[in-house]
């Protein structure tokens, strides 16, 4: 039997980032994956590889959906970048055509090529429209900053209450990931059920950002659920996942490594 995992996400162009790291961590853990795309976001080595940004057209986003959704029983879907309001009108709606058992949101909430005001937009309809819908969301450091309205988000105490404020505004498990930039040796995450926080460490793999670890973890969580996984669970395996692939990340000549999937 195919397990079979959903993505809606952008396009990055050197492949390390978005769904092209989302399809290739699903076909690493045996989920069969179905991808609808967001946005083509092609980076600009002339331009110290700053963000150009494309969204796809509303409606052709929205007959993705229907392709997709009515092609299979989808029921597991990971919702990565969208980048406009248009957009998150379209998959908002596409969602709530059916059940899901879960829907993990990665809350990308900056994309630089982006006007700083229609960054602000889109940030809203993420969180009104979106977030109330996950069943597990997996915002960075910054994300959660920005979600949880705290300032400073330093300990594993600030994790867990940053956590619990982003609870509130609807995801019935948060995953706040501490990352590189998170103080200490460990890169920490804590995994908030509406009551308890499980604290989730590794050893820091060195101390710069690798391209595509958030997305990959949140479609490690979306593969691993598919399969039958618990939320915990599915979390615990997808850390893992993740931390292995930093470990065996891939260099070009971009001045970012990426994760490789392959790693475990
Ligand atoms: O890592 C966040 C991310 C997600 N999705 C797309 C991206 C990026 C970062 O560049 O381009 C399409």
């Amino acid at each position: 039997m195919v397990n079979f995992a959903y993505v809606i996400a952008g396009s990055e162009a050197t492949g390390g980032a978005g769904i092209q790291a989302d399809l290739r961590t699903f076909q690493q853990l045996g989920a069969y994956g179905v991808g609808t795309l967001t946005c083509i976001v092609s980076f600009d080595p002339k331009a110290n590889w700053s963000h150009r940004f494309v969204p796809v057209e509303a409606q052709v986003v929205a007959d993705q959906i229907e392709a997709a959704t009515s092609a299979y029983d989808l029921d597991t879907v990971k919702i990565g970048m969208l980048g406009t309001p248009a957009t998150i009108d379209v998959v908002a709606d596409g969602l709530r055509q059916q059940q899901w058992r879960h829907i993990v949101v990665d809350p990308v909430l900056i994309c630089k090529g982006q006007e700083p005001g229609a960054a602000l937009d889109t940030d809203t309809a993420l969180r009104r429209q979106i977030l109330p819908l996950a069943t597990v969301t997996t915002p960075n450091l910054f994300e959660a900053r920005t979600l949880s309205g705290m300032d400073e988000i330093s300990t594993v105490d600030d994790l867990i209450e940053a956590a619990r404020r982003i609870a509130e505004l609807g995801p019935r498990y948060v995953v706040v990931k501490g990352g590189v930039e998170f103080p200490g040796d460990d890169a920490v995450d804590v995994l908030f059920d509406g009551d308890d926080a499980e604290v989730l460490r590794a050893p820091k793999v060195g101390d710069a950002r690798v391209a595509g670890a958030g997305c990959t973890l949140a479609a490690a969580i979306t593969a691993e659920l598919a399969n039958g996984s618990d939320v915990p669970e599915a979390v615990r395996r997808a850390k893992e996942f993740t931390t292995a692939g930093i470990v065996a990340r891939v260099g070009g000549n971009a001045p970012f490594d990426a994760v490789w999937q392959g790693g475990q």
